[in-house]
């Protein structure tokens, strides 16, 4: 589709369920608005999904899924349908940009040049990876030749968040159909825009059925999901106690769940840091994606001999953020996703102060339209205050002391998270220390970010259960089976004779 006159024309004025290949439209019942966080105005509505209709999402995913022809189809055939899904992302990568950023406020340039990339890639890296798995087989017992199956688990329920919905569902969808599966999505309802179009566009390419799309809040449509008797396994990103209550289901109902959550990510800096680089991986890390993420590095602590230089150039450069219209490409950090998730991050200026806090930079909403936060920083006495252990989830850095590598490992250890973290120093010994020492599932060192598929990736602690990543998705989303053979004479007791 050709650019329209205005962005906002790509928003579709309502958004129902997608399900098997087709919108549902307009049916009634509940609708949600979806505002446009750059200024608060209403783009679209979402029409939420009952149980009922969330039944018929899942009834049709499970038929799509009993058809040989999908579940049983030849690994070139699927690959070249993934292919194919990753070619048409990229056609339409700034419609699908523009409604991320409308819906969750991500500056589109960003969009553009990496989360719809990353989309892109998801379907392209499991194309490549379901033709590269090895098998097991087993003869070390000479009489008997046994080897292992992979088969698709079935009907997946996937579970997105708001802060980066194309990039973290596209993920879950590659994954999961990739390996056979069918599935049903559920977006965020604050950012259900991007998700429609791309289901839709997945549908152009896939059999009906074999990716639904379910909308609404967490509590009717997304309880609604995971509580059904026929999802088979649910895979879920967003808030560690949504998480706890998404695994209470999954145990109750004995699904395998997979569950990525929350983080307070250390990014410990030496002084023997490349000083220049930590700097610009600082910001990154804390203000990129609006500082909307799970990965950001939130929790900075900063070897005391460094300290107050290396936060006087972090705050230097956070003053010259360029914060505004995420429609602009000048702009560097754009909107919170909602008015609501705005006043929650600017709530932390006075928990910080309460506890003894000293306010670095920002602390404000911009004085415009829209829910914009100043890239904000502030200097907390101890690693134990609230702004150092809680999620804040936006462009708000804690900056804390620590006075040498011991120091810094125990306290980024005391964290009730564990996702990432991060290091910059150019001894390689302290490296090695600190990324073995630190309790997370992923470090960075001397870089931010840089998310190598064939890894696997995923949290401790209260940051989650479970692994995405080629070799970690295949175990999610496949069950195995043994097969046991005999390949010489084997003789059987004999029963009644
Ligand atoms: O997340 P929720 P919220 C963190 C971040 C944020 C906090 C709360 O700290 O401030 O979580 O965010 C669906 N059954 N992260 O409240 O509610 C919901 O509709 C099934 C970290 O917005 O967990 C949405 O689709 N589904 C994070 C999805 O869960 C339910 C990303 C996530 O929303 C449900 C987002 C239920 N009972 C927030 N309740 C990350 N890991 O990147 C809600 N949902």
């Amino acid at each position: 589709m050709s650019a329209p006159a205005s962005p906002f024309d790509w928003a579709p004025k309502l958004v129902s369920s997608f399900i098997d290949g087709a919108f549902v439209g307009e049916v009634g019942g509940y609708r949600i608005p979806t505002f446009y966080p750059g200024d608060g105005r209403i783009i679209s509505e979402l029409q939420e999904a009952d149980a009922l209709e969330v039944d018929r999402a899942v009834r049709s995913a499970r038929r799509a899924f009993n058809d040989p022809a999908w579940r049983d189809m030849a690994v070139e055939a699927r690959q070249s349908i993934l292919y194919r899904i990753a070619e048409t992302i990229e056609a339409n990568a700034l419609e699908l940009a523009t409604l991320e950023t409308l819906n969750a406020g991500i500056v589109r340039r960003d969009v553009l040049g990496r989360q719809v990339l990353r989309a892109a890639y998801n379907f392209r890296f499991f194309a490549e990876a379901i033709s590269q798995q090895p098998g097991q087989v087993w003869q070390q017992n000479k009489d008997y030749l046994t080897f292992v199956t992979r088969h698709p688990v079935g009907v997946a329920a996937l579970i997105a968040p708001w802060n980066s919905p194309l990039a973290l569902a596209s993920m879950k969808v590659a994954s999961a159909i990739a390996f056979g599966n069918t599935c049903v999505l559920k977006p965020s309802e604050q950012t259900p825009l991007s998700l429609a179009r791309l289901v839709e566009l997945i549908n152009d390419i896939t059999p009906p059925g074999v990716v639904n799309l379910v909308n609404g809040r967490g509590g009717v449509t997304g309880a609604a999901l995971t509580e059904h008797p026929d999802i088979d396994l649910i895979a879920f990103t967003g808030g560690t106690e949504t998480g706890r209550q998404i695994m209470q289901t999954a145990g109750r109902r004995l699904k395998p769940a997979a569950v990525e959550l929350g983080g307070k990510s250390a990014n410990i800096i030496f002084a023997d840091a490349d000083q220049e680089r930590a700097l610009d991986g600082a910001l990154i890390s804390i203000f990129s994606n609006n500082g909307q993420q799970c990965l950001a590095g939130s929790r900075i602590l900063v070897e005391d001999s460094i300290f107050d230089d290396f936060v006087g150039r972090f705050v230097e450069r956070a003053q010259k953020i360029r914060v505004g219209d995420p429609l602009d490409d000048a702009t560097e950090i754009g909107p919170i996703a909602s008015a609501r998730h705005r006043e929650h991050i600017l709530s932390y200026v006075g928990v910080a102060q309460s506890q003894g806090a000293s306010l670095l930079t920002g602390g404000h909403a911009l004085d415009r339209p829209g829910y914009f936060v100043e890239p904000t920083a502030v200097l907390a006495p101890s690693n134990s205050d609230r702004v150092c252990q809680e999620e804040i989830f936006g462009p708000f850095a804690a900056f804390v002391k620590f006075r040498d590598m011991e120091d810094a490992i125990r306290m980024a250890n005391e964290s009730q998270f564990g996702l990432v973290g991060y290091c910059w120093t150019q001894n390689l010994d302290k490296a090695l220390r600190v990324s073995q020492g630190v309790r997370t599932g992923l470090m960075w060192v001397n870089t931010p970010m840089v998310r190598e598929l064939r890894a696997p990736f995923g949290g401790v602690k209260d940051s989650g259960l479970g692994r995405d990543g080629a070799a970690a998705s295949m175990a999610f989303f496949t069950e195995e089976k043994t097969t046991t053979i005999p390949i010489a004479d084997t003789t059987l007791r004999k029963f009644g004779v």
